[in-house]
This record gives structure tokens, sequence and C-alpha cells, in this order.
């Protein structure tokens, strides 16, 4: 299955701040994923590493969406998917580069929410938020992130959206606010007066993926359903990027370890390259 973005995917891709690739995960991977996720989240790991930021339990009962971050240092099926040469191809061409490596990665999992409501369902969402907000750390915004669909995702089940044309906003420092959960609040904050808030729904089949810049504005409200929706989420960098000193901290940084210097690339086992 290869998937190139075309010359009116890439010009759609700067305009609006997102592309919709076709099916890139077979079945077989998808259902492969789908059980080690839940590998992942009962803490059965495959290597001998610890996690990345530390052991994690999950109230799989609760309704609070579930992020296990850098699941490729700790399953192996993560580890290839992540790697998937479909995902750097297309990252390379969005990006403008031609090498590609993972910042990190996310094995996210949003619980079907229906029956529960008010504090507890909202613990579900996602907040409006803009990638590069959360890694002021990396000295360029040209980053990308691919989300893998791993079941057919539309609005019922919790499709996160995007606000389309807003990696044309620019940098809002304060908008890392993926862990906040008022939707409406963080709409108000980050909607700007002379522009129109214009919401998509990413809607994709099992096995397509959508790429969007590290500028673009998404989140995701609750996932109506009874089943959970699971996605594998690759947060990648172009060639260079490097470290941007006294800026936001973020546990990326710190894998530079203590003598990093101003503009050090994101190199080495930390970061893998996955294109070529
Ligand atoms: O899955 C979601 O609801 C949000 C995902 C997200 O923030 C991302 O892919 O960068
Ligand atoms: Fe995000």
């Amino acid at each position: 299955m290869t998937a190139t973005p075309s010359e009116a995917d890439l010009k759609s891709y700067e305009e609006k701040g997102y592309w919709i690739s076709p099916k890139i995960f077979s079945d077989e991977l998808i259902a492969e994923l789908r059980s080690e996720y839940d590998r992942i989240y009962s803490g059965d790991h495959d290597f001998d590493c610890y996690p990345w930021l530390g052991p994690r339990e999950f109230d799989m009962q609760a309704p609070s969406v579930k992020q296990f971050n850098n699941g490729w240092w700790i399953n192996k099926a993560v580890r290839q998917a992540v790697a998937h040469p479909e995902i750097g191809r297309i990252a390379a061409a969005l990006m403008k580069t031609d090498e590609v490596r993972i910042w990190h990665d996310q094995v996210l999992l949003k619980p079907g929410v229906s029956g529960y409501e008010g504090e507890d369902g909202i613990q579900n969402n996602v907040g409006w938020h803009q990638d590069y907000a959360h890694w002021q750390v990396s000295n360029t915004q040209n980053m990308c992130t691919v989300w893998v669909a791993l079941q057919d995702t539309d609005k019922s089940n919790g499709a996160f959206r995007i606000v389309t044309g807003s990696n044309h906003w620019g940098l809002r420092e304060d908008a890392d606010t993926y862990g906040e959960k008022d939707l409406d609040e963080l709409k108000k904050r980050y909607a700007p007066d002379d522009r129109d808030w214009v919401e998509e729904p990413v809607e994709l089949k099992a096995g397509q993926a959508s790429f969007h810049s590290a500028l673009t504005f998404h989140g995701s409200g609750p996932n109506q359903s009874s089943e959970p929706r699971l996605s594998l989420i690759v947060h990648m960098m172009p060639k260079g990027c490097g470290l941007r000193k006294h800026s936001k901290w973020h546990p990326c940084a710190t894998l530079l370890g203590p003598n990093a210097k101003e503009g050090q690339p994101f190199e080495g086992e930390f970061f893998p390259r996955i294109w070529p």
C-alpha cells in the first residue's frame, strides 16, 4: 500500500494544515496493534527498559482518555509500526525534507463514554492545542504528526477535529493545552478576532491516516460509542531539527543529556530515523 501525496495534496496540506492519506496500515497490522494495545494498557512490556515517562497505571473503567507516550520503547509491534515506510515517506514530502525522525509517539485510547456525563465524561476530551506549543524546545515549527486510525473513526466515536487553515495563524505559546478539557473555553481563548474558526472532523477508515502540521489547532470531544477509539500517533521532525534553548521545558530535551547545546540535533537512539 503506497500513497504519495500529489502536488494538489501538498497544496491542500499547506492551505488547510492537514492531509488525509489512503489506507496505509493493512488489516493484519491493525488487528495486531489492537491486541498489542490491550497488552500495553495492562502493563505488559516486550523490552527490559523502563517506560519513557515512568510507570503508569491506567484505570480502564474510567472515561478519561489514555495516552501512553513512546510506546515504541516498550512494545515490539509499535516499534515496527512507527517506522512504517509510508509514514516517513509521506511526512518527508509534507515537511519538504529528505530525512524524518521520530519526536515521540502516542499509543492513544479514547474510551467510549456512552452513559457517562458531566465531569467524568469531559475527561474523555482532548483540549484544542497546537502540537508545537508543547514542543518549543525544538528549533523548527516545521514538524508533522500522523494519526493512524485503528478502526473506522467518525463523529460517533470521537473523531478528532482540526481548525482548517489555523496553521497560518502563527504560534500561540500558551496553546500547549492537549490536557485541558473545556473545548468551548479554549476555543474562545484561541479563536482570532479577524479569522473564522472552521472545524473539520477527521473521519478515517481503519488504516487510513491523517497528517497535520505542528501549528494546526486540533482537539476532540467525547467518544459517544461504547467501544474505545484507538489510534497510533507519531510526531515527527525534519532533518536538522535541534535544541532551542531557554524555551518551554519538554521531556524530549532531557534526552540530549546534561551537556546539550543550542542547536544540537535531536538524533541518536532516542530519536530514530524513519526516512529514508
Ligand atoms: O486524538 C485526539 O483526539 C488528539 C490527537 C492529537 O492531539 C494529535 O494527534 O496530535
Ligand atoms: Fe496534538
